[in-house]
């Protein structure tokens, strides 16, 4: 088949939003061409299929709305599904609606230049083939560049060193001596996941975790039916809410009420087994310290109560942050694996990961002999995607020192000095962390078909947001982040997990309906504060 190297769109991953933004550029009858790193679809979905990964927002929220006929044929297994199924839903859409032949698997975007007089992106691959398009969208994902640590050593290493997010399909973990790194929601769900099945189990915890209990429910035909009623009250309403999910903070202030009612809230909360309990319930938790401290006491209490060792309870329960302040894991069996002979926490903030040995990792001298390291350490998140990309706008400015030194967007959707590149979950947007994402991820896509179409139908070549109005956004986004919690708090959520990041919170936490309605405003009064040529 002949080649069409010269394009309107360019789309880059074939995760949730890069599927729905296949499936709307054709809608649009548009040429374009998507590239998937990956050797098949499913973003996210795709890489992390370490053991035990699973999603935290109820699968009837947790999926596309565009077509009644998928609504109609896709019924969930589970409350939260787990990777696989998730995995074979976005394969099922792209099946469905033939999406695949638009991708270009296991390639690569190393390079993006704006060329200013031609109006065009001259897009690159690693391969070194060339591309040029008027629309550059990117859907490489928030979470999507992993973290490695920097321990050295790891050379002379003769075991396995498997990150969860380039999980290697096939692995057998049975018998084996394995070590986790890190304990946040991905560590969290591989450790309670394996417990079971490793002679050793040694996990390295630099930072405890609030993890909540999840409730999950196994869904038969009958009782799935009954969430399907409801879809046509859910797809609009997840876009009005907080975080975009079904539910939303609906509590009475905390001080109107009484300690026994404020704790029977809690309890309900506790109970639904979800994300609820934080961004579903008392939403002053995330602003007031002693509000914080009160919710935060009642789950240090439920971990404590399941954890038999008290020595071990203390080293599992969290006291450096706040509550809510990072994302909060939810977890089935985490800390009764610790109630188990072969597994052991070893804290290494006091003291860190020494380095590798040809037999395993040192820790204050001590060596771990292990068969496989599996490193949950995280993700660049927000930026770090098209940060690794060498994407260049005006004047051949740099998308990746720009935020080296300062993380900056309009609406997380475009930068300036970036003419006609559209960031899809860039940072400064609900979608960053602060969304079940694919409400979000669905919304800004729409957002930038939209804008495409408008370019088109009036006439316009390009559109990048002024100076003054990204300004205006990055002050809006650090006054709200200023007045919570979460900048107190050091986690990926503000860049400090990453060396030299600038900090930043990477997600607006406004809410996802507020932030639904200016980027909505936005293209209502005509792009006014973007520059439209
Ligand atoms: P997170 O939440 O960034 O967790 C990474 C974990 O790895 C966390 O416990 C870190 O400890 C730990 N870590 C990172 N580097 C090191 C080193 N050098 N030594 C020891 N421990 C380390 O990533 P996840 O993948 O769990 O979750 C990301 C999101 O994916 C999650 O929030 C969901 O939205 C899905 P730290 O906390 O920095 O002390």
């Amino acid at each position: 088949m002949q080649r069409n190297n010269h394009l309107d769109a360019i789309v880059v991953g074939a995760g949730i939003a890069g599927l729905y933004a296949i499936y709307r550029l054709r809608e649009l009858g548009l040429s374009f061409q998507a590239f998937d790193a990956a050797p098949d679809v499913g973003g996210t979905w795709y890489w992390n299929s370490y053991p035990g990964a699973r999603v935290d927002s109820q699968s009837y929220v947790y999926q596309y709305w565009f077509s009644d006929e998928l609504l109609k044929e896709w019924d969930w297994s589970e409350r939260f599904p787990s990777q696989p199924e998730t995995e074979r839903y976005l394969n099922f859409v792209a099946d469905k609606f033939e999406l695949r032949q638009h991708i270009r698997f296991n390639t690569r975007v190393a390079h993006a230049n704006w060329d200013e007089a031609a109006g065009l992106w001259t897009v690159e691959t690693e391969a070194g083939e060339r591309y040029t398009a008027k629309y550059f969208v990117s859907c490489a994902g928030m979470l999507s560049a992993p973290k490695v640590p920097p321990f050295p050593g790891h050379e002379q290493y003769k075991g396995v060193i498997a990150h969860t997010a380039r999980w290697p399909r096939g692995i057998d973990l049975k018998g084996k001596k394995v070590g986790v790194v890190g304990t946040g929601a991905t560590g969290i769900q591989v450790i309670q996941t394996i417990a079971g099945e490793v002679a050793e189990l040694k996990v390295f915890q630099r930072t405890a975790q609030y993890a909540v209990r999840m409730n999950n429910e196994r869904y038969d035909a009958k009782r799935f039916a009954e969430w399907r009623a409801q879809y046509p009250r859910l797809r609009e309403h997840v876009h009005h809410t907080f975080a975009g999910f079904d539910f939303d903070f609906h509590l009475p202030s905390w001080h109107s009420l009484t300690p026994a009612q404020r704790r029977e809230e809690l309890e309900k909360l506790w109970t639904d087994g979800s994300l609820a309990i934080w961004v579903g319930g008392f939403q002053e938790s995330l602003i007031d310290p002693a509000i914080n401290e009160e919710v935060s006491e009642f789950v240090r209490e439920k971990i404590r109560a399941q954890i038999n060792d008290p020595k071990v309870a203390e080293m599992l329960v969290p006291r450096l942050y706040g509550f809510g302040t990072y994302r909060v894991p939810l977890e089935n069996g985490y800390y009764e694996a610790f109630n188990r002979d072969n597994v052991e926490v070893i804290d290494v903030r006091a003291t860190p990961i020494e380095r590798f040995t040809e037999k395993g990792l040192v820790v204050n001298g001590r060596e771990f002999e292990l068969d496989v390291v599996i490193l949950a350490t995280g993700f660049d998140a927000g930026t770090g995607a098209l940060a690794r990309m060498d994407v260049r706008g005006r004047d051949g400015r740099s998308l990746t020192e720009l935020w080296s030194k300062d993380i900056r967007s309009t609406l997380g959707l475009q930068v300036h000095g970036f003419p006609n590149l559209f960031t899809v979950a860039g940072p400064l947007a609900p979608s960053t962390a602060f969304c079940n994402m694919t409400t979000c991820l669905q919304q800004q896509v729409d957002w930038v078909m939209n804008c495409i179409t408008w370019l088109r139908a009036n006439g316009k070549r390009a559109i990048e947001p002024t100076r003054e109005r990204e300004d205006e956004w990055v002050r809006h986004h650090d006054e709200v982040a200023n007045s919570t919690l979460l900048m107190r708090t050091k986690s990926w959520y503000t860049g400090d997990n990453i060396e030299g990041k600038p900090r930043r919170l990477l997600s607006y936490i406004g809410g996802v309906g507020n932030y639904r309605q200016i980027c909505d405003e936005a293209q209502a009064s005509g792009y006014q504060g973007f520059k439209v040529a």
